[in-house]
């Protein structure tokens, strides 16, 4: 075991287990989701040269009584996780829509022109950065996923295929010049060492430059019984409060915050340099969301505890609704080979024996099989081919826009099951 590390690319087994909180560096951990050994949800599985079995690794969450920030109980070396990535950001029409909302909104309140840059962190393929791009101003993408960064900036938006750190921050400061804004979308809850995170922003923002994130929101993972986002590369799963204090203690302070209703619930966060005298904080923004955490109880173990029956409550349910549909000789398929299905595969149990197939619109990942559960992934044609009874939808935090464009599966008379936040059929 080791007690600290600053760098987790350089870990030198496949993973190392976390005996200290990342944020205030405390050990009163405790554990209250325990999903058992599941695969990288990345790692899918190639139809042609099938290993022998899937590599898994254990899955627990644990709750800091000290800062109130949730962290997974290991972390997997990211190089084994992120060299090359299947997620496109850009499949999803509802998440487009969102970066250009994002961008739009950002351009006009911080009075962006052709002269500011524009860098997102984890970009992707690029979706949010070919939103900001329609409003003139410059962009570069920081991308370590080798396929992505090449599909991004063969779109246009340069990529540099780096992780975020120290190092690849000031390569780039002295390359291109200070960033206005600094964007991440869904990565701050991927980092283990924080500190050096907000290190690397410190170098590359200008000092009246705003750093702004999106990530789940653990209000609405409990609340909504969110228990399959849970997954290897998502190691802390915040509040507003233990946010607070890590960019308080590395010389920034957040200045606004909102909720969104994006991944089944996040937060956006606003944060400057603590010395920028330009920017007000909107406290009342702040305390309103602190006093909802407080009144959610999600200060108190014992509301953790509770969600955690509801976990083991929607496995049950779940599983008892497939197995009797099997049974009535119901056809079973899916939609979204998520990250998140593949967690509620595995935790469930369920394998191709009770859903036959699921669809999804990545090219990336049509033709493999999902991770552990070893489901074959197919294009949407299937669906029309073969009109199963029965939709389990894996990416139900797209749900709208799934059953939008499946209408005419459901006018055939085609059902969903939505797993979260309770089983459903619909
Ligand atoms: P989706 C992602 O997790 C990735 P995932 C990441 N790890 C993260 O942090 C969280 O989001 C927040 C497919 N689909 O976005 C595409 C269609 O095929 O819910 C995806 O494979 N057609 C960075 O993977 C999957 O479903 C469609 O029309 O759990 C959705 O995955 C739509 C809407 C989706 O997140």
């Amino acid at each position: 075991m080791i007690n600290s590390i600053s760098d987790p690319t350089e870990i030198p087994e496949d993973y190392y287990i976390l005996h200290e909180c990342r944020i205030c560096k405390g050990n009163n951990l405790k554990e209250f989701l325990n999903l058992g050994d599941i695969p990288l949800v990345n790692s899918y599985v190639d139809v042609n040269s099938p290993p022998p079995f899937d590599e898994k690794f254990p899955l627990k969450v644990l709750f800091c009584q000290g800062c109130n920030l949730s962290q997974l109980s290991i972390i997997v070396r990211p190089e084994i996780m992120y060299k090359n990535y299947s997620y496109r950001s850009s499949i999803s029409k509802t998440f487009i829509d969102h970066c250009f909302r994002l961008a739009n909104s950002t351009v006009k309140r911080f009075s962006l022109t052709d002269k500011d840059l524009v860098v997102d962190i984890a970009s992707n393929d690029g979706t949010a950065l070919g939103e900001f791009l329609k409003f003139g101003v410059r962009v570069l993408g920081v991308e370590p996923a080798k396929n992505l960064a090449k599909i991004a900036t063969n779109q246009g938006v340069t990529t540099v295929a780096e992780f975020w750190n120290k190092e690849t921050s000031s390569k780039i400061e002295s390359k291109y010049g200070k960033a206005s804004i600094i964007s991440a979308m869904n990565v701050v809850a991927h980092v283990h060492d924080l500190n050096s995170f907000i290190e690397g922003l410190d170098i590359l923002l200008k000092e009246e430059g705003v750093f702004v994130m999106e990530v789940p929101y653990l209000l609405n993972f409990i609340n909504k019984n969110e228990f399959d986002t849970t997954y290897h590369e998502h190691l802390s799963y915040f509040l507003v409060k233990p946010l607070i204090r890590i960019f308080a203690a590395n010389g920034f302070e957040i200045f606004d915050i909102y909720k969104s209703t994006i991944h089944g619930g996040s937060i956006r966060v606003f944060v400057k340099k603590k010395l920028n005298p330009f920017i007000q904080v909107d406290h009342d923004a702040i305390n309103w969301l602190l006093e909802l955490e407080n009144d959610l109880g999600l200060y108190d173990f014992d509301t953790y505890l509770r969600f955690s029956e509801d976990v083991i409550k929607i496995k049950s349910d779940l599983m008892e609704l497939l197995t009797r549909l099997n049974k009535q000789n119901k056809n079973i398929a899916a939609y979204g080979a998520s990250a998140k299905g593949t967690v509620l595969a595995n935790y469930c149990g369920l394998g191709n024996n009770l859903v036959q197939y699921v669809v999804d619109d990545t090219p990336e990942k049509q033709g493999f099989l999902t991770p552990g559960s070893r489901i074959p992934i197919v294009d949407y044609s299937y669906l029309k081919k073969k009109q199963p009874d029965y939709l389990l939808l894996l990416a139900w935090n797209f749900a709208d826009e799934l059953m939008e464009k499946t209408q005419d599966y459901k006018n055939a008379g085609g059902k969903y099951i939505v797993p979260i936040p309770s089983v459903r059929v619909l």
